[in-house]
């Protein structure tokens, strides 16, 4: 895939400060897999960070997410393509900070102006079928989720879908202001912690990380580099947040479900609403 040879960060207003000087490149254990880590901060965002993985086999991995300060309650950038000699399965979105299904007021201040992009994206890289239901609550009326064969032509047209994306989600940044009022920064604080607990514990790249680096050092770096912040940003833990992953001895079960897949097709309309079963959670 090409986007490992582009620059996203140069092309950006980004201050490009570079933290987390731990983590840069590793090895995989096979020798021969390179892991590179980018990461940095700016006055509105407090982690932007990229994982690139390069396969000997042809394997291909681009894990980009910018997450804002708490003053801001944009969206979490989210583009995370993983790729093998024949396929690709693809994320691309700016997932909500708040929850779009109840709060009509964030789903307008955000989205509203970006559905023609969506639509135009989503006719170029149609749904990828049934996933993990719960990922649902995580994407945005305008979320890519696809997955298509290797070609020149498809990665391209992944690659504009990516500059765009990016592109408006600078542009949110560029006109938000931040929040003075203590209990809405707290209550962003809160929502950005949920992201963080979710990912950190239930994101499907973490069976190749661990294949790739082990256990130990995979958790090291889904939680002090991937998801920096899941233990610093609040104190609830993951049964807190999602308590239907309790098992009866208390521990949190291991599926990455309870629900189970659906969303066949993708579930929002040309206007962006929602039109797919609403997936219960008790
Ligand atoms: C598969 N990755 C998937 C799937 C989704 C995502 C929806 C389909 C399987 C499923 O339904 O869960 C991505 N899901 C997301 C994202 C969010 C979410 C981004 O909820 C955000 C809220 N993928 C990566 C990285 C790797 C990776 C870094 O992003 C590897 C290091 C691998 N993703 C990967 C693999 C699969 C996959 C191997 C197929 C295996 C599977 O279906 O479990």
């Amino acid at each position: 895939m090409c986007l490992h040879n582009h620059r996203p960060f140069a092309q950006s207003k980004i201050h490009h400060l570079l933290i987390q000087e731990k983590y840069s490149s590793l090895l995989a254990m096979d020798d021969k897999t390179e892991l590179q880590m980018l990461s940095f901060e700016a006055p509105k965002i407090r982690l932007l960070r990229s994982l690139c993985i390069e396969g000997s086999d042809g394997m291909q991995v681009l894990d980009f997410a910018a997450f804002p300060k708490p003053e801001f309650d944009l969206p979490i950038f989210c583009a995370n393509f993983f790729t093998t000699a024949k396929m690709n399965i693809i994320v691309l979105d700016l997932n909500p900070l708040h929850d779009i299904m109840d709060q009509e007021d964030y789903k307008e201040k955000y989205y509203k102006d970006l559905i023609t992009l969506g639509l135009k994206y989503s006719k170029l890289l149609p749904w990828g079928g049934k996933l993990t239901s719960e990922s649902l609550r995580f994407f945005s009326p305008i979320v890519i989720w696809t997955r298509f064969s290797s070609s020149p032509h498809n990665h391209s047209v992944l690659f504009s879908a990516f500059k765009d994306y990016y592109q408006a989600w600078l542009g949110l940044m560029d006109r938000s202001e931040g929040e003075t009022d203590a209990s809405q920064i707290a209550c962003n604080c809160e929502a950005q912690h949920r992201y963080l607990t979710w990912r950190s514990e239930k994101d499907p790249g973490h069976g190749v990380l661990k294949r790739l680096i082990g256990e130990d050092l995979a958790k090291d770096v889904i939680t002090k580099f991937l998801f920096n912040g899941v233990n610093e940003l609040g104190n609830k833990t993951f049964l807190d947040y999602f308590p239907e992953y309790r098992c009866e001895d208390g521990k949190v079960n291991e599926k990455r479900s309870m629900i189970g897949k659906s969303f066949e097709n993708r579930p929002w309309n040309a206007r962006g609403e929602f039109i797919g079963d609403r997936v219960e959670i008790v």
